[in-house]
């Protein structure tokens, strides 16, 4: 818990470091964090963000249209008072919007996004937030301004938004609400499992709890994360989404303005998902956010090789091996080429790229050899424009017979020498 809150509190800096740093920048332009001193590729990974700052969350119910009185209970000693204030959406002093739940949280100024009062189970509020592009998401944290509600789930997407699958489930009781067993154990065969938790889930404190789900927390490949596409795969999202199940109540319902969801800070910390390919992500003409691919990758998270960089297999970065993308070799006589495993297979996992419309009359693999009819000028090197010569069709005949010749030459010489060693 305690790392969590540490790197919650880290998250709004980053989103503003850079500015000071940019006018340094431009006098001495920072080295590649994907290539080492020498130039050879390594992992890059972008800057751990609390990505849902500044961005838009949509929720299912917000309070103030029409304006509305609500009461937070309050608490001293034995005693319990209510103290009521009016939500007006129209109002900026008394409004309580979603935008409030990604604004740079103040912990002496607390904005807090707010429901309607009591939409009560089986009635739900949602919060979705788009992140706009994969990322690896490392925790999710709310922090309330009403009471914890009694029973809340994490959703994630990794498609925009069309599929969901849960991430975690909160409740005081998570059979009944989401038919699992609390705080199932985790085992190598469920690692991308969604468990159910009674922790958190306490009517007290009445404000100001949190919430904060680890994605990789107790998950047993979550120290070989590098090898473990399982693991790359859970804490993989493009959405995140929250969804308030069920209220606590203090047995008085009639009291219905005293129960409702707000939260003050919702954050979803992580990184960029670049493959190990990339440092930082950056908006596309589009405006779309996208890796700033190196290593010869390309696509929106580095998840491809880029053109005629095929010549062996795209893979994630590893601490130990950039696994960069690797040209094909076409002694600069062809613009794309194509992979093939078995060649691969059989260069011994070396080199699988077969080039494609081989030009300046070569041939080959490689468009390493003369294309037939046309002869090899030694005085040039293969990968010059003219290395390949046109020839008359009586020079290629005399080719031919030249061939033949060495080749009966060859066969004599070959004969020699075994009757030498029959002597
Ligand atoms: C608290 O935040 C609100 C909304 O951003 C702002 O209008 C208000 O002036 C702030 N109050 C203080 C005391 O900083
Ligand atoms: C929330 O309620 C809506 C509308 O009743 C329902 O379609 C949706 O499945 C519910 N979502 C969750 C996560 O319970
Ligand atoms: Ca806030």
């Amino acid at each position: 818990m305690l790392t969590l809150v540490t790197l919650a509190c880290f998250a709004p800096v980053g989103v503003h470091a850079g500015y000071g740093m940019s006018v340094f920048a431009a006098q001495t332009s920072p080295p590649d964090p994907c290539y080492d001193e020498s130039g050879n590729a390594r992992r890059c990974i972008p800057d751990f963000v609390n990505s849902a700052f500044g961005k838009e969350v949509r929720a299912s119910s917000t309070c103030g249209r029409p304006a509305a009185r609500y009461c937070a209970v309050t608490e001293k000693g034995d005693e319990r008072g209510r103290s009521c204030q009016m939500c007006d959406a129209s109002d900026p002093k008394k409004h309580r919007p979603p935008a409030y739940l990604t604004d740079l949280h103040n912990p002496h100024n607390l904005t807090c996004w707010q429901s309607e009062n009591h939409v009560q189970h089986p009635r739900n509020v949602t919060l979705t937030l788009s992140l706009g592009k994969k990322f690896e998401v490392t925790y999710v944290s709310l922090q309330f301004c009403s009471p914890r509600p009694e029973s809340m789930a994490i959703f994630k997407s990794m498609d925009h938004g069309k599929t969901w699958v849960p991430f975690q489930f909160y409740s005081a009781q998570c059979r009944k609400m989401f038919n699992r067993p609390s705080r199932a154990p985790i085992t190598k065969q469920n690692e991308q499992e969604a468990v159910c938790t009674d922790a958190h889930t306490d009517l007290h404190p009445l404000a100001g709890g949190l919430i904060a789900f680890s994605t990789l927390d107790g998950r047993p490949s979550a120290h070989d994360f590098d090898n473990s596409p399982v693991l790359q795969d859970w804490v993989t999202a493009t959405d995140i989404r929250v969804a308030f199940s069920r209220l606590h109540t203090l047995g008085d319902e009639n009291a219905d303005d005293s129960y409702y969801y707000a939260v003050s800070d919702l954050q979803v910390g992580g990184r960029c998902k670049c493959n190990g390919h990339a440092s930082r992500c950056v908006k596309d003409r589009d405006g779309n956010l996208v890796c700033e691919c190196r290593h010869n990758t390309a696509g929106p998270e580095c998840d491809r090789c880029k053109p005629f960089h095929y010549d062996r297999p795209w893979q994630r970065a590893t601490a130990r091996e950039a696994n960069e993308c690797v040209a094909c070799n076409c002694n600069l006589h062809a613009r794309r080429c194509r992979f093939n495993m078995e060649l691969y297979k059989l260069s011994g996992r070396k080199s699988g790229g077969v080039c494609l419309n081989c030009r300046h009359n070569t041939a080959g693999r490689h468009c390493h050899y003369c294309k037939e009819g046309y002869y090899r000028d030694m005085s040039k090197p293969i990968s010059h424009r003219k290395a390949c010569k046109g020839m008359l069709r009586a020079q290629v005949l005399l080719k031919s017979l030249e061939g033949n010749w060495e080749k009966v030459g060859e066969r004599e010489s070959e004969g020699g020498a075994q009757e030498k060693a029959r002597e």
